[in-house]
């Protein structure tokens, strides 16, 4: 923008860019030359512009709606998974009332947990390898076949074949890595509820031994997990410290989760059950650490709602001094830092062997906590699933500004978290 008189139109063609369409991020430059400009104020009111209708709707097809429903109905073994793209469009009620209405498994990638409740009889979470494996067709919704689904071939997809269905505002996206049988292409609360119209009053429930399948696959992971999550070992490992964090926001289901890291990112998404949408804020697609800090300072500003941010000291250490920002504005922020002494562990040995620590380890016994103090907030190390239960239920309940140092044990976490397949130190041990 060069001219004062331009920012509101600026500003307007910016937000339409941010929200319409792919929802993202938009960059408006205004370069020094605007900064000196004067204009009168009665004019400046003036020349803002309202933003009619943003986000208009976009309409899908009726034949792309009879297609995706035709190969949705001839499916034995049919999956659907939810993306974040389902949880920004809003849409809660249809996505609802279609899931239950198909009867048919559903996935929810990281950011769309809750959308449905994890805890849904439907929900395939835990028995995610299998419904990838086995499904023969796949209904996306609001998710791509991006990296974060191994691009939709290859080994966690297993040898059946599958047929795709895609619903997504982006038409650019069909046949990205694999073809799409059946585009949808259309915001997903018009494609949805055009789905719900076309199934009719007697859609057909899916093949009962897929469902019994999935369901008693997803039980059996459920009990086995059971019991590590209710250790109580001092120094903690994840399971301990994240069963005691899951009943924490089964009880709180209107807070906001926050997370990032390796192990702490992985594991916590696997763990902690989300009962509301968009309630888990994570690093997303690219996985980028460093978000924490600033989604927790947004989330509690835009919603009033606690926080609570369950971090990697690494994850932490990103944008860790925006503690000070959380004090400053006495956010009811709790911040967990998960602290195993490092990057994914904190035992790794330096391999050239001089004297310095391996990359991967930061400084051993580290007091997080500390920082919160230096800024007024409350600071408690804990060193057990027992007092990290006290410890948040404490802040959740105060509201105060809260870092909770929690002492992991170092050796608890494995390299790179859940996708070790991608070093080269594991295809090298492979060999
Ligand atoms: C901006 C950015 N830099 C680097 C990375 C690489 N990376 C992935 S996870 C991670 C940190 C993992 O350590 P931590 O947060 O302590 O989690 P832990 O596995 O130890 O629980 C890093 C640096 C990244 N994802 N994003
Ligand atoms: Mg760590």
């Amino acid at each position: 923008m060069l001219h004062a008189a331009d920012i509101g139109i600026g500003l307007a063609r910016a937000i339409r860019a941010a929200v319409s369409g792919r929802p993202g991020g938009v960059y408006l430059d205004l370069p020094a030359k605007l900064f000196g400009q004067v204009m009168n104020a009665d004019a400046g009111q003036k020349s803002l512009v309202k933003v009619i209708d943003a986000a208009p709707a976009q309409i899908p097809g009726p034949d792309s709606i009879k297609r995706a429903l035709d190969v949705l109905k001839s499916a034995k073994k049919p999956l659907i998974i939810l993306g974040k793209g389902a949880a920004y469009a809003q849409a809660d009620d249809a996505i609802k009332a279609f899931v239950e209405k198909s009867g048919i498994p559903f996935l929810p990638m990281s950011m769309a947990k809750g959308l449905l409740p994890d805890t849904h009889p439907q929900c395939a979470g835990a028995a995610r390898s299998t419904v990838l494996k086995d499904s023969d067709v796949v209904m996306l919704i609001g998710a791509r076949l991006n990296w974060l689904l191994s691009h939709g071939k290859g080994k966690s997809w297993g040898d059946a074949p599958k047929k795709f269905i895609q619903i997504d505002i982006e038409p650019k996206e069909m046949d990205s890595n694999v073809e799409i049988v059946a585009p949808v292409v259309g915001d997903i609360g018009s494609c949805v509820s055009a789905l719900l119209q076309g199934m009719g009053g007697n859609w057909p429930a899916p093949p009962a031994d897929w469902a019994k399948a999935v369901q008693s696959k997803r039980d059996d992971n459920v009990a086995k997990m059971a019991p590590r999550l209710m250790n109580n070992n001092s120094p903690m490992d994840y399971h301990g410290a994240l069963g005691v964090l899951r009943t924490i926001i089964k009880e709180r289901p209107d807070a906001i989760l926050v997370n990032e890291g390796a192990n702490t990112l992985d594991l916590a998404r696997g763990i902690i059950d989300m009962y509301k949408p968009r309630k888990r804020i994570d690093v997303g697609t690219w996985g980028i650490m460093g978000i924490g800090m600033g989604y927790c300072i947004a989330a509690a500003v835009e919603t009033g709602k606690p926080v609570l941010a369950v971090e990697g000291d690494s994850a932490f250490g990103f944008s860790g001094m925006e503690v000070e920002t959380i004090c400053r504005y006495n956010l009811p922020v709790c911040v967990v830092v998960f602290n195993n002494d490092g990057i994914y562990r904190g035992t790794d040995v330096n391999p050239t062997g001089g004297k310095d620590v391996a990359p991967t380890v930061f400084v051993k016994g580290a007091r997080y906590d500390k920082m919160m103090e230096a800024f007024g907030g409350v600071g408690v190390n804990v060193t057990s699933p027992d007092e990290l239960k006290r410890a948040v239920n404490a802040a959740m309940d105060s509201g105060k500004p809260t870092l909770i140092n929690a002492v992991l044990d170092p050796a608890a976490g494995s390299e790179s978290g859940r996708i070790g397949n991608l070093n080269p130190q594991s295809v090298l041990k492979k060999k």
